[in-house]
């Protein structure tokens, strides 16, 4: 999902809509047109939303609706309530129910949206790779001023479809959320770690060279070959990765690094897996 503009705006429509709640509640049984008017920055929202993501959006569309049953479901309420009376229980508390789905659906928005403006991943709490191109050049232009090395990794599940197949997706990210942990535990402080998609893996270490970036690699992929990763059954699965590891000392474009480090990983499947392969 496309982060802002449309942030800021959701955030200011969910705020309308709860003031729009209020009134509404104050309605019975005075100041009923005001009730009529649903928040006129939904309209503004829908359109910046929809223009900010491409293709079919059955979650948008949802909400449309939502917000039409709403607002119907108001307007029907008003109309047949008489003058200066109060509300019937019933019709109240159908209202109540629509408005509180809806909220939940906006909440959920803005989850989604904050998710994809922080650049984190939802399932695992890693970076997603949208923020890589910009930190390995970055890293790379302070690598050439400092005259150190830093060295990048790449990290696949071995056969994870097997896991998915034998115990399903869900239980395939369970296995992912553990290995995004192990390796986050691993991580020393200026290291970086992203979630390339899927069961892929990047690792960013710095501040220390070749020797102990293997080592720390090697305890990463031991850590794992040993990790009881518990299932939603309670039975219990392991797994073990391939690593293709890069040392950038030299003024490299970032695309040639992970070109590099992928290479260095594709050999270490071919070699056997479950081992840490340096490029040439
Ligand atoms: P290899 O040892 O050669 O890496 O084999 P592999 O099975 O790990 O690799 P392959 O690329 O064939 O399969 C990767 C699988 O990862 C296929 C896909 O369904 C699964 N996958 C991708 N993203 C996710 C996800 O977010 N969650 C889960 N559970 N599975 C995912
Ligand atoms: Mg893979
Ligand atoms: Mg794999």
């Amino acid at each position: 999902m496309a982060p802002s503009p449309t942030s800021p705006l959701l955030a200011q429509l969910i705020d309308d809509y709860i003031l729009w709640f209020v009134n509404w509640h104050r309605a019975a049984p005075n100041n009923r047109t005001g009730a009529l008017q649903p928040p006129a920055r939904f309209a503004i929202w829908h359109s910046e939303v929809t223009k900010s993501l491409s293709g079919e959006q059955p979650a948008i569309e949802h909400l449309t609706t939502l917000q039409e049953q709403l607002h119907t479901l108001v307007k029907l309420v008003l109309m047949k309530t008489p003058d200066s009376q109060a509300f019937d229980r019933k019709d109240d508390e159908s209202i109540v129910t629509k408005y509180l789905e809806l909220m939940q659906e906006l909440r959920r928005f803005e989850r989604a949206f904050a998710m994809a403006a922080s650049n984190l991943d939802p399932l695992t709490g890693l970076r997603t790779r949208l923020a890589l191109p910009q930190d390995l050049d970055r890293e790379i232009s302070r690598s050439a001023r400092s005259q150190r090395p830093f060295f990048v990794a790449v990290m696949d599940i071995d056969h994870f479809k097997k896991v998915n197949d034998t115990y399903g997706h869900d239980n395939g990210d369970r296995v992912l959320v553990a290995a995004a942990n192990l390796i986050t535990r691993n991580l020393r402080a200026h290291d970086d770690a992203y979630r390339l998609g899927g069961e892929e893996f990047l690792l960013c270490l710095k501040e220390t060279d070749a020797a102990g970036s293997m080592l720390g690699l090697e305890r990463l992929r031991a850590g794992l070959e040993k990790l009881s990763i518990t299932l939603a059954d309670g039975q219990t699965v392991s797994v073990t990765a391939s690593f293709g590891m890069v040392a950038c000392s030299d003024i490299i474009k970032a695309d040639a690094l992970l070109r590099k480090a992928d290479e260095a990983l594709y050999r270490a499947k071919h070699e056997g897996r479950n081992r840490v392969v340096v490029a040439e």
